[in-house]
């Protein structure tokens, strides 16, 4: 397989109401669609960096850079079997996963079109629906985040995570704990803490959460065992596992007990797996995380979480949640049972509606193989 063409768009897609973490605020999804073009098939790829670097260093700027001037004339010049290749071709780049993951799900998407297959098979994966779990950016106040978990746990979803804060967290988790005593419930702090909040954290200890995400540095592993030594409460790791080999120091050091697995963050779909297999070799559960995606990534994640170590509702919600119109017909939606219908048709399996994503493109960039 050649890959002979590659598009590179940016899009914006209004949110429908803003999601905040300990890093920010996004009203705005921006993001770069990627797709890859061989013998007249095409696959597409959703890449998951934002405009600026406050999750990771990662921006829609540096993505746009390392695609065009690295990793499209790379593919262009590999003659691939199979999609699983890109990740050792492109190990020359360092770093930059998630332009690494965007261009690679667009070969596995093309891929899988190719096969006639969804997306599921091609990764090895067997669900024919995965269960579903919902992330709270910050509110105002704990009666607005009682509201907003009280919709989500009516929706059916198996498993809400909140975002915290210093200054918004124990009592955040209390309010919720006292209104929800047997919601399964967990917390994300996107690195807005260090060692010497662990005071916090064992208080929250006693707050029955089936973990605590990322509450230190992005780039640290170190930290994160001292803690996690002091906390009954699993450790689950994020932003500071961006690549297989990450994962492997993580667990070899008690870093965390449970894996946040996000294609785009750990440098593809391949990675992904083999960061699922290392993490099920050691019986630790592992889950989809999620990135505000479109209903293109939104996809790739339902597939993705067809594999068996998948044990744990993942951050994948309706697309409804997000977005007055997704970019995909039918939407994602979530059955009243908290579960995701796995799409049976090739590549993703639900239609990308072009007159929206042209009416969502602000640029676009075309490249040939010469
Ligand atoms: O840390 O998991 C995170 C959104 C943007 C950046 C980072 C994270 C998140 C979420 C939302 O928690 C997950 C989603 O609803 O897609
Ligand atoms: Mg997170």
């Amino acid at each position: 397989m050649k890959i002979d063409r590659v598009e590179v768009r940016r899009l914006n897609l209004p949110l429908l109401h803003p999601f905040e973490t300990s890093f920010g605020r996004t009203t705005v999804k921006s993001f770069l669609l990627v797709s890859a073009r061989a013998d007249g098939v095409t696959g597409y790829g959703e890449c998951v960096a934002d405009d600026d670097p406050y999750y990771l260093p990662e921006t829609n700027a540096t993505v746009w850079h390392v695609l065009r001037d690295f990793l499209i004339p790379l593919v262009f010049a590999l003659d691939i079997e199979h999609p699983r290749e890109l990740l050792p071709a492109f190990a020359r780049v360092r770093g930059h996963e998630m332009a690494k993951a965007a261009l690679e799900m667009a070969v596995f998407e093309l891929y899988a079109r190719r096969q006639g297959a969804p997306l599921s098979r091609v990764l090895g994966g067997t669900k024919a629906e995965v269960a579903s779990g919902v992330s709270i950016g910050l509110q105002r106040d704990s009666l607005e985040l009682l509201d907003h978990v009280a919709r989500e746990v009516a929706a059916g979803y198996r498993r809400v995570k909140i975002k915290i804060k210093p200054g918004a967290d124990r009592a955040l988790v209390a309010a919720v704990r006292a209104r929800f005593p047997q919601l399964p419930l967990m917390v994300d702090a996107n690195s807005a803490y260090s060692l010497a909040d662990a005071p916090i954290f064992r208080e929250l200890d006693e707050e029955r959460l089936m973990m605590i995400e990322q509450p230190l540095a992005w780039d640290d592993l170190v930290d994160h065992a001292v803690l996690q030594k002091q906390i009954r409460t699993a450790v689950c790791l994020d932003e500071s596992l961006r690549s297989v080999e990450d994962a492997r120091r993580a667990l070899d050091l008690g870093s965390c007990r449970i894996v946040n697995i996000k294609a785009g963050r750990v440098g593809g779909l391949a990675a992904s797996v083999a960061l699922h297999d290392l993490c099920g070799g050691r019986g630790v559960p592992v889950w989809c995380g999620g990135m505000l995606e479109s209903g293109i990534g939104r996809l790739a994640n339902v597939h993705l979480q067809t594999l068996p170590g998948f044990t744990l509702p993942g951050d994948t919600a309706a697309s409804a949640r997000y977005f007055a119109e997704d970019l995909v017909e039918p939407p994602v939606t979530v059955s009243r049972e908290g579960t995701i219908a796995v799409p049976t048709a090739p590549g993703i399996g639900h239609e990308i509606v072009w007159p929206r994503v042209e009416r969502a493109t602000e640029h676009t960039e075309e490249f040939r193989k010469t």
